[in-house]
């Protein structure tokens, strides 16, 4: 038998819409929902590789208990009845010691995080955290201090834009596939692409005007666009009067930072500075700079996030055509969203500082929707503000996902229970007392997406076969070790179609309404407010705050002077770290397809470094900073900046059970430190300086 099955793909968060076909039972293949404007059937690599995922008889088979050491891969098969009782014993017993708070969920945000909420507010702990700060804490930071939303909430017309601006924002490499649709349709239509990047990515290549800036400068560069913007009066006057608080401030601020000044600081000439603010003020409001992710990621980094996004209010971009939106939910055409537990009368609200301190006066304004994930180490190894004891990792890798895994492994330690829910041997699993595998997102029926847009939409991932090993959906997981905990009553399901028929209820819509197309709409018309009287910014003042109340109420100032930011010492480099077109962060190299395509990372070095330390290409090299040191392959090239080092992120596996991932190539998460932007709360990820050796 035959049968098409509209699902999302989740070989990353993206969450692409797509089309299964299954015959007897059996995934023959995947491609995008045909049904989804900006899909048309394309998947990336990764989404493409979904079937070898499903098949893949490294993955985890059934519930394992530890027997050995922590990290031996000594492991006792257990059925779920043991490997759940198991837990919840050791669970109960450190609450009855130390509390409720010592209890941590540490996950990547997805369709179920609401029943991980639930669970922890059930038990009394206030220590969920999510990965959002350690992918783009100070973006939602930046975008709340000014607008009221996080980034999150917000999103690009890449089909509508003509020129867009992308500082790291390594668009087609990380991709999302949608995105890439609409922004390969836009450049058809004339659209301007601008790239800068200490690295030649295959974003650069694909630009119509590159800039390698030095490491580290991007807002050197920014304050110098706006320099120009303001002095030549090239942004949008009515836009800004109608819109924008804190004009005159920025104005004054600028003043000082002309192009001759950022060319000394960034490495690109003033007249090529100057050429990019009157070129993209001549497309404005439809031009977006892209607020980006990971990219130049330093101490200071809430403040380049911010510079981007004025940047867009100067240009007008804001709620126009081809500009920077705000996402609609259902509410704005009388429609209801999907419910989540978390919304259940009678669920404790728990009032105990976080671990991670966040909405105390020690770190006031990072989300606590998410909290700081990679402050754990640190609040684990001091004890403070309390004893930690109990980790649980749902799709996270705490060990690789933090910077400097050494401190992350001496943290692990320290606790008397890690549990991790995966699919994979991930190094988490592997370092854990008991790993609960789920099923593959091809394999379970997951909780509602509620996909707010132009288009506010609901997607639902239905299961396209029967699980291939003994493994469940999460949400399952979670409501059983609930039940032993006894706060089973917050769960209010028996299967995941319960649960959806459950978060389905008072939205007009039903479970069967999914099955034709994967997706419902709220309305088929995309919803722009007026730009003259409707944009419902959630700024105290209703404007763009430029001189932010969100700041400002926090000790911190809007317009901090720049600090200049010294190059390495000679023969030392900045250590910038990123991700490839074939691979998902830390969990697709073990993917038999993935890594035949991708199997290892090597170093990026520029030329005429790498000759004077003596390195060819291919060469095996040391490299090490205050906090670590390994060995990887040098790719001796010009197409980076001197000053760095290039790595791909997630490699140098230590499961050993995922055998063709296993010890091949290196993890920067050995060499980075922990530090972080206090302010917006990511991780300074391409902060770290290293050395760099020839190895014989
Ligand atoms: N294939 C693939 N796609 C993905 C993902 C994935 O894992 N794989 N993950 C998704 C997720 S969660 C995220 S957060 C996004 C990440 O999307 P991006 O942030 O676009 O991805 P990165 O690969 O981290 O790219 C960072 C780039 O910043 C550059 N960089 C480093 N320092 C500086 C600097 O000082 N200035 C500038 N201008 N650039 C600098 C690096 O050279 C690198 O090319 O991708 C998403 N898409
Ligand atoms: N050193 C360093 N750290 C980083 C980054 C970096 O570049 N360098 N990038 C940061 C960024 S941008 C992000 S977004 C985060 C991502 O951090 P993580 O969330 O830790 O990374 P992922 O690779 O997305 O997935 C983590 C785990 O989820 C498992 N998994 C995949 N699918 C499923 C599923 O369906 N169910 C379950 N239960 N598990 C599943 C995978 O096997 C993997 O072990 O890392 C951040 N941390
Ligand atoms: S971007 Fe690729 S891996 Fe991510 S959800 Fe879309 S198809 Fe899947
Ligand atoms: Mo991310």
């Amino acid at each position: 038998m035959r049968k098409e099955v509209y699902s999302l793909c989740f070989m990353c968060s993206v969450r692409c819409p797509i089309k299964v076909v299954v015959e007897n039972g059996q995934a023959k293949w995947i491609e995008g929902n045909p049904h989804v404007a900006g899909m048309e059937g394309s998947l990336c690599p990764r989404g493409a590789a979904g079937l070898a995922l499903l098949n893949d008889t490294q993955r985890v088979q059934s519930p394992l208990i530890r027997t050995g050491p922590r990290g031996s891969g000594k492991w006792k098969k257990a059925t779920w009845a043991e490997a759940l009782d198991y837990v919840a014993e050791k669970l109960q017993a450190i609450i009855g010691q130390h509390g409720p708070q010592s209890v941590v969920l540490a996950e990547r945000t997805q369709l179920a995080t609401h029943v991980s909420k639930t669970f922890l507010r059930a038990i009394g702990s206030p220590n969920h955290c999510t990965h959002d700060a350690i992918c783009k804490g100070s973006v939602n930071t930046a975008g709340r201090s000014l607008f009221g939303y996080t980034d999150a909430q917000m999103s690009f017309d890449y089909k509508n834009t003509k020129h867009i601006v992308f500082y790291g924002r390594n668009f087609f490499e990380a991709v999302e596939v949608k995105a890439v649709n609409a922004l390969m349709e836009a450049v058809e239509n004339g659209a301007k692409i601008t790239y800068i990047d200490p690295r030649v990515t295959v974003t650069a290549t694909k630009a119509h005007d590159y800039f390698m800036i030095r490491p580290g400068t991007d807002l050197a560069l920014n304050y110098a666009l706006m320099h120009v913007i303001i002095k030549e009066k090239l942004y949008d006057a009515h836009f800004v009067e109608r819109w924008v608080d804190g004009f005159a401030e920025l104005q004054d601020f600028v003043q000082p930072y002309t192009p001759e000044w950022a060319e000394r600081e960034t490495g690109i000439e003033a007249h090529r500075i100057v050429n990019l603010a009157r070129q993209i003020s001549k497309q404005k409001p439809s031009v977006i700079f892209h607020f980006g992710y990971r990219g130049a990621s330093h101490p200071q980094e809430i403040y380049l996030r911010r510079s981007i996004l004025i940047l867009n209010a100067l240009m007008g971009s804001v709620e126009a055509k081809g500009g920077l939106f705000f996402k609609k939910g259902p509410g704005e055409v009388g429609g209801k969203p999907a419910r989540k537990l978390t919304e259940q009368e009678g669920l404790p609200k728990v009032d105990v500082v976080r671990f991670d301190k966040v909405g105390t006066a020690d770190f006031p304004l990072p989300d606590k929707n998410h909290g700081v994930a990679q402050m754990l180490p640190m609040a684990i190894l001091n004890e403070d503000p309390y004893p930690l004891k109990a980790l649980i990792a749902y799709r996270f890798d705490p060990l690789m996902s933090i910077p400097d895994m050494n401190q992350n492994k001496r943290a692990l330690d320290q606790l008397d229970l890690v549990v991790t829910i995966d699919i994979n041997y991930s190094d988490i699993a592997w370092y854990s007392d008991v790993i609960l595998p789920e099923s593959t997102y091809l394999e379970r029926l997951d909780c509602v997406q509620q996909a707010n847009g132009l288009k506010p939409q609901m997607f639902l991932r239905h299961q396209a076969l029967s699980p291939r090993y003994d493994t469940r959906p999460g949400a399952i997981i979670l409501k059983q070790l609930a039940e032993r905990l006894g706060v089973g009553q917050y769960f209010p399901y028996e299967t995941m179609e319960d649960l959806v028929r459950w978060q389905l209820e008072g939205t007009g819509f039903y479970l069967e309404d999914f099955a034709k197309k994967g997706f419902v709409a709220y309305t088929d018309k995309q919803i722009f407010w007026d730009r003259e009287n409707g944009i419902k910014f959630k700024t105290p003042s209703g404007k763009i705050e430029l001189v932010s109340s969100l700041l400002e109420e926090a000790g911190y100032p809007s317009f901090p002077a720049y600090e200049p930011v010294s190059s390495p010492p000679e023969g030392q480099y900045r250590l910038m770290v990123g991700r490839c077109a074939q691979h998902t962060h830390v969990s697709t190299q073990n993917n038999p397809y993935l890594n035949e395509l991708v199997p290892e990372n090597c170093l990026w070095i520029h030329t005429k470094e790498a000759e004077r330390l003596g390195i060819k290409d291919g060469d095996w090299v040391e490299v090490s900073s205050k906090v670590g040191s390994g060995e990887i392959r040098a790719h001796v090239t010009d197409m980076i900046h001197p000053e760095a080092v290039f790595m791909l992120h997630g490699f140098g596996h230590q499961a050993r059970s995922a055998a063709r991932s296993f010890n091949r190539g290196l993890a920067d998460g050995v060499l980075q430190e922990n530090i972080s932007d206090t302010i917006g709360g990511s991780p300074a990820l391409d902060e770290t300086v290293v050395t760099v050796k020839r190895l014989h």
